[in-house]
């Protein structure tokens, strides 16, 4: 081995025995493969520490819709909170498995991020695991760290996000943890890391170890005795992009936002994580014109709005396309999985009929021209739009509980190639997370094919397969105890055998009830059942009114209230949905007696 021509390479030779890293680009595979090289290469003294801390368990680590969401001062304030937590997640990966283990780590950028990933760097290291993937500054979007996992066949990722929820010290923060299929764990692990939580009562952590975040490169640090652990910082942008590019007609969509008859487009990042990923290649990439991209630079607090894309929290693209200078809207949430496309006009396109539209287009998108499309998926309050067309396109519709988690057996398995949820999730099996910046590139490519605007787009669909009108009331922060009596009420009424054939009348219409029940679903793919996934009055004519509890709140409850009602009528389908569906609307309130045993006389949000 010849120690003196590494010296002359590596900053930290003789650089004194309080370094902790090597921060040079010397490569970490070919370092890892002798054990003795590293020693030398770090000069024989940077031994890390491993510190056994001991800690009281907390009863509420309970991961809920997408990973564990509460204050950032219940993170900040309640001692180890998120050591214990982040434990708990190591916890799930065999001790066996650890050193030859990858795990890939990035957030939103919300405020107490960077602290909590140089936690799980700790607290990883001194866990024995070999080697972390981190995006620079910590900065992941949530489908691009889903990309990394698959591209580096990593163990699995920690995803630093609350998603669309507002961050900032008063805000709230988030853990989530993905496995090696680049999606979230199902229910089983989550499942396993809260029973570790529950009874938690010490943690392994190397108190002295810091990682250069802003440093793209490898750091390698030698734990203990000798165990190499690699911090790996990355570009956020460049998997992703590349992947992409193989999904995308890249000279299409050039063409069609810088070509001689470009389009406009207006894009809103909302201050969350997206935005480099919208600089680099929608503008830089695609040629739009940097104007065309807002809130692009990711802030702790969002700018101080909630970072979610619907027309109440996005008030300022839906003002901004009203105004008629842009042919096509988008926004994002938090960590970017989420996306609101608009039309000229703010015409908006319900998520539901989004998943629906790039389903009927689907020859569009060269990703599916290559694969096929095996199969569509939509969570079960989502409209159902897209049945309609995997009906006329004869292709397999499942109907899975709320959350992403559930899609990824179907993709694994190669059942289910596209799918999305109402609440602005949209994606396909390239990734195993939901992915806005792939679905507004979905919609793009939809509009250089068929040279047609969105709204033209979207009422053409209507009149092909009929309008599945939607409308979805959240009650946020309701008191957990009125919102949990009222949901209980509502399943005794529905439960008692004469609910079913009972008939609800408002204004002139009259649905009579067919279909009664607490949805739960059985995966066709290993069987497991999950239970309480939702009350569901299913009428006679299809319309549905469904009330479930939400899962990724930080205080309180959150009731939702969706309804989903088929038209078929050419006449009728350009209404207003709140004006189509206020007979239904009327009879849920009702049947639930949501407002005299919660106290609201309004939702927060109406989508
Ligand atoms: C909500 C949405 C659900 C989505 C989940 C995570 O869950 O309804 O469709 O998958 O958020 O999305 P809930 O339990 O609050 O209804 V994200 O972008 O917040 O990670
Ligand atoms: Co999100």
């Amino acid at each position: 081995m010849n120690t003196s021509s590494r010296a002359s390479a590596c900053p930290l030779k003789g650089g004194g025995g309080s370094m902790k890293a090597c921060t040079c680009r010397c490569s970490a595979a070919a370092v890892a493969s002798s054990s003795v090289q590293i020693a030398d290469h770090l000069g024989g003294s940077n031994m890390v520490k491993v510190t056994t801390v001991k800690t009281k368990p907390y009863a509420d680590q309970k991961p809920g819709t997408s990973g564990l969401r509460k204050r950032v001062t219940v993170f900040q304030q309640n001692q180890h909170y998120a050591e214990n937590f982040i434990q708990s997640i190591i916890s799930v990966i065999e001790p066996a498995e650890r050193q030859a283990a990858t795990v890939v780590v990035g957030g939103d950028g919300r405020f107490f991020m960077k602290e909590a990933i140089q936690l799980i760097v700790q607290i990883a290291a001194a866990n024995g695991i070999g080697h972390l993937v981190i995006g620079q500054n910590g900065i992941m979007s949530t489908p691009a760290v889903s990309c990394v996992i698959r591209k580096v066949k990593a163990v699995g990722g920690i995803i630093l996000t609350a998603s669309h929820n507002p961050g900032g010290p008063n805000g709230d923060f988030g853990i989530k943890y993905n496995i090696s299929s680049g999606g979230p764990a199902p229910e089983g692990i989550t499942d396993k890391i809260f029973e570790i939580s529950k009874t938690l009562q010490e943690y392994q952590i190397c108190p002295e170890l810091k990682a250069d975040l802003a440093k793209i490169g490898k750091q390698i640090f030698e734990v203990d005795t000798f165990k190499p652990f690699t911090v790996e910082i990355v570009d956020c942008v460049d998997a992703y992009a590349e992947m992409l590019r193989e999904i995308f007609n890249f000279a299409a969509l050039k063409e069609l936002l810088s070509g001689a008859n470009h389009i406009n487009v207006r894009l809103d990042a909302m201050h969350g994580v997206v935005g480099p990923y919208v600089k680099k290649i929608v503008c830089e990439e695609l040629g739009s014109p940097s104007n065309s991209a807002v809130n692009c630079v990711p802030q702790e607090d969002f700018g101080g709005h909630h970072p979610d894309p619907n027309l109440t929290y996005a008030a300022d693209l839906v003002n901004t396309m009203k105004g008629g200078e842009y042919e096509f809207g988008a926004a994002f949430d938090g960590d970017g999985d989420r996306n609101m496309v608009l039309g000229k006009n703010g015409f908006f396109v319900n998520p539901s009929d989004s998943v629906a539209v790039i389903a009927a287009n689907f020859t569009s998108i060269p990703y599916f021209q290559k694969t096929g499309v095996k199969g569509l998926a939509r969570s079960m309050p989502t409209s159902g739009a897209l049945d309609n067309v995997a009906k006329a396109l004869q292709m397999q519709l499942y109907e899975t509980p709320t959350g992403w988690k559930f899609f990824g057996n179907l993709m694994d398995a190669g059942k289910l190639s596209l799918c999305g949820e109402e609440s602005f999730g949209t994606g396909s099996d390239h990734i195993r997370e939901k992915d806005g910046l792939w679905a507004v590139l979905a919609w793009l490519s939809i509009l250089a094919a068929r040279k047609q605007s969105v709204e033209e787009i979207m009422k053409d669909h209507w009149q092909k397969f009929g309008r599945n009108f939607f409308t979805r009331y959240d009650y946020e922060e309701v008191d957990s105890d009125a919102a949990n009596k009222m949901i209980k009420d509502l399943e005794t009424a529905m439960f008692d055998p004469s609910f079913v054939g009972k008939k609800f009348s408002s204004g002139d219409k009259t649905y009579e009830v067919a279909v009664s029940d607490n949805f739960a679903y059985t995966d066709p793919v290993d069987g497991s059942v999950s239970k309480n996934q939702g009350l569901r009055m299913i009428f006679s004519d299809g319309s549905r009114i469904i009330f479930r509890l939400s899962g990724t709140g930080s205080a309180g409850a959150t009731i939702r209230l969706y309804i989903d009602s088929y038209e078929k009528d050419p006449q009728k389908i350009y209404q207003d949905p709140q004006v189509m569906l206020a007979p239904l609307i009327d009879i849920a309130l009702k049947v639930s007696q949501l407002q005299e045993k919660t106290g609201r006389t309004g939702p927060t949000v109406i989508t």
